[in-house]
């Protein structure tokens, strides 16, 4: 029955094991075709004349945004679904108290009798990619088969796939297999619709089998499955049995006006400023910043001992809302250039995009994310908040040479932070590494539109990882201890914790934020060059009165006070939130993060 699959004997490939994925998946979501996708210019053009003629995407205005696309999806398919992501390790034990669990083979019972037929109708769609540089010692190789063109057409973006990876599968290498579909059968004569979902999702990853299944949801990292759920998830587990580590991190170069270079990387929740910092154009002269990675970083430990990042990514999925020429220009260069897919924006009667915070007006008419015709008289938003870009990296003006290095680049610091209204300072210096851990192991942020549920709680993210730790969070903390005693101590990333959100009594910002954070990178990085001052607190040490360079920046003292501000009866209520969290963690929570903060609670009384 199913060698009448058209495709499944014309495998571009001798891959046995990748051969048989494909069939056993063809046999089971019985699609009507099979595709190989090879990633070409051509591919492109094919699988994106697709999409407009099926009425998922609008070309947009040739001479504003050249070979792009609007896409709305389904109301109800904007975002990650935490509750419906799931760890599915053979011990409970094992996805920790942090991750939903399910014994595997119940999971992959469920599972089964969802995909089984969920492809009728449609084309299966098998993806080769490679997460990272090509040429890797060990290139990171994953499978995505999908019966979603939007999530080719994505992949084609985000990731280096089709024959340049397909090349590099070997029979020694293995793969991580990925079969995604929307959950939306098509019967005969049965009419699609512009964004197939399914009402009921799961995204699942097998964390012992490296496997990752996920049904229902065509958006973002739900359904682009070299992102999140490989880049992270599996990759948190590989990266912790092979000694190194799968992070939430941007990652930048940065060059001061006499030409030294430092790089950095930062871990902060979704929707907390990771692209926006990753493309900063700094607003303090004679500073430069190159754009390495923006939402992922794979660090292993260098023969000289220092920790060396890569960005397994090849483009950006950016926040859309907020962005603009003034927070961060890059990001507009980058997508001014074309070959991008939006999603959930709101259109432009002129073919162009446009969301809350572009400019400042916005225009008298526009299609609303939910191709409604809205005007800045209506209630609600044109461009849903978690609305996102997906563009080239290879067009970003502030690229770094070194994104495509196998080596990766050798970090000098990490930032930690979070979306704060309060408590948390503007830029918090650790002692050393373990206070560092420690400090990212309590990282807090209030929730997004990133992830489905209510907005605005404060919730413990460690490492901003919390909705991406593929196995026990305790164990994940311990990783992070040992990963300090595995490299040179003398060379190891200096830590601070930042918080560009901190707001007044009114609700207002109290630091301008985007370009200006330039001057508290500057203070962390003279910190390590020992040439800034520095206060000792009970947290950490902050700057000293003067010394973050404020020169030209329209802030007021008292403003500037209180965003450094470190109240000790505000600690005193993060205290508790931090005990629960670490109660909730057990004994897998590592002995020193627990000495961490008896010593916290001392210096605090
Ligand atoms: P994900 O892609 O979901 O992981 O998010 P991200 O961490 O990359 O966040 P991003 O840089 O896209 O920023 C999210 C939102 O925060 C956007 O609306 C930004 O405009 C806003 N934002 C980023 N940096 C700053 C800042 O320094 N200050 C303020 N006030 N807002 C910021
Ligand atoms: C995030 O939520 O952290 C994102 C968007 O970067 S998604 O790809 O949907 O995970
Ligand atoms: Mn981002």
């Amino acid at each position: 029955m199913t060698a009448t699959i058209p495709g499944l004997d014309s495998a571009p490939t001798t891959h046995a094991k990748l051969l048989t994925f494909v069939r056993e998946s063809a046999e089971l979501t019985q699609p009507d075709r099979i595709e190989w996708v090879d990633g070409s210019p051509q591919e492109w053009t094919r699988i994106t004349d697709l999409l407009v003629a099926n009425g998922t995407f609008r070309r947009l205005n040739e001479q504003k945004k050249p070979n792009s696309f609007w896409c709305a999806s389904d109301p109800a398919d904007v975002a990650r679904v935490e509750d419906r992501t799931f760890i599915c390790s053979a011990d409970p034990k094992d996805a920790g108290p942090t991750n939903n669990w399910m014994d595997p083979a119940d999971m992959k019972a469920i599972l089964t009798e969802r995909f089984r037929g969920s492809m009728t109708g449609r084309t299966m769609y098998v993806l080769p990619y490679c997460m990272g540089p090509l040429d890797a010692d060990e290139p990171m190789l994953g499978v995505e088969i999908t019966d979603s063109p939007y999530v080719v057409a994505s992949m084609h973006i985000m990731s280096r796939c089709g024959t340049r990876a397909l090349e590099l599968f070997t029979d020694e290498r293995t793969f991580v297999p990925g079969l995604h579909s929307v959950g939306a059968p098509l019967q005969p004569g049965e009419q699609d619709v512009p964004w197939p979902c399914n009402e009921t999702k799961y995204i699942v990853q097998f964390p012992e089998e490296r496997a990752i299944w996920s049904y229902g949801s065509g958006y973002g990292g739900n359904a682009l499955l070299g992102k999140k759920c490989h880049s992270l998830r599996i990759a948190s587990v590989q990266a912790r049995d092979d000694g190194w580590m799968a992070e939430h991190m941007l990652i930048a170069k940065l060059i001061s006006p006499e030409n030294k270079k430092y790089y950095i990387a930062a871990a902060f929740p979704s929707s907390c400023g990771k692209t926006n910092l990753a493309m900063l154009e700094p607003a303090l002269p004679g500073w430069r910043l190159e754009t390495v990675g923006d939402d992922i970083a794979w660090i292993r430990i260098g023969p000289d001992g220092r920790f060396y990042a890569v960005n397994p990514e090849n483009g950006f999925f950016g926040v859309a809302p907020g962005t603009d020429y003034h927070t961060n220009p890059n990001a507009m260069r980058t997508i001014d250039k074309g070959n991008s897919i939006f999603t959930n924006v709101a259109l432009t009667d002129d073919g162009d995009i446009w969301w809350e915070g572009m400019g400042a007006e916005p225009p008298a008419h526009l299609t609303s994310w939910k191709q409604q015709d809205w005007t800045p008289e209506s209630e609600e938003k044109a461009a849903h908040p978690n609305s996102r870009y997906c563009t080239p990296i290879e067009q970003c003006p502030t690229r770094a040479a070194e994104y495509d290095d196998p080596q990766g680049v050798p970090l000098d610091a990490i930032f930690f932070g979070g979306r704060r209204k309060d408590t948390i300072p503007l830029i918090t210096e650790a002692r050393d590494w373990q206070h560092g851990v420690f400090m990212g192991a309590t990282l807090s942020s209030e929730t997004t539109a990133a992830a489905t549920g209510q907005v605005g709680v404060v919730r413990r993210d460690p490492m901003a990882m919390l909705p991406f730790i593929g196995y026990n969070a305790g164990d994940y903390l311990a990783h992070w201890i040992e990963m300090g005693k595995g490299a040179d101590a003398g060379k190891l990333p200096k830590i601070f914790y930042v918080n560009w959100f901190r707001r007044d009594e009114d609700g207002k910002f109290l630091w301008p934020g985007f370009g200006e954070n330039i001057r508290v990178l500057k203070w962390a990085l003279e910190r390590m060059d020992g040439t800034a001052a520095a206060v000792d607190t009970p947290i950490g040490r902050v700057p000293a009165p003067g010394a973050l360079d404020i020169d030209g920046l329209d802030v007021t003292a008292d403003d500037l006070a209180k965003a450094l501000a470190v109240h000790p009866q505000e600690w005193r209520g993060e205290i508790a939130q931090i005990e629960e969290w670490f109660d909730k963690l057990g004994d897998r929570l590592p002995s020193s993060l627990h000495d961490e903060l008896e010593a916290l609670k001392q210096r605090l009384a």
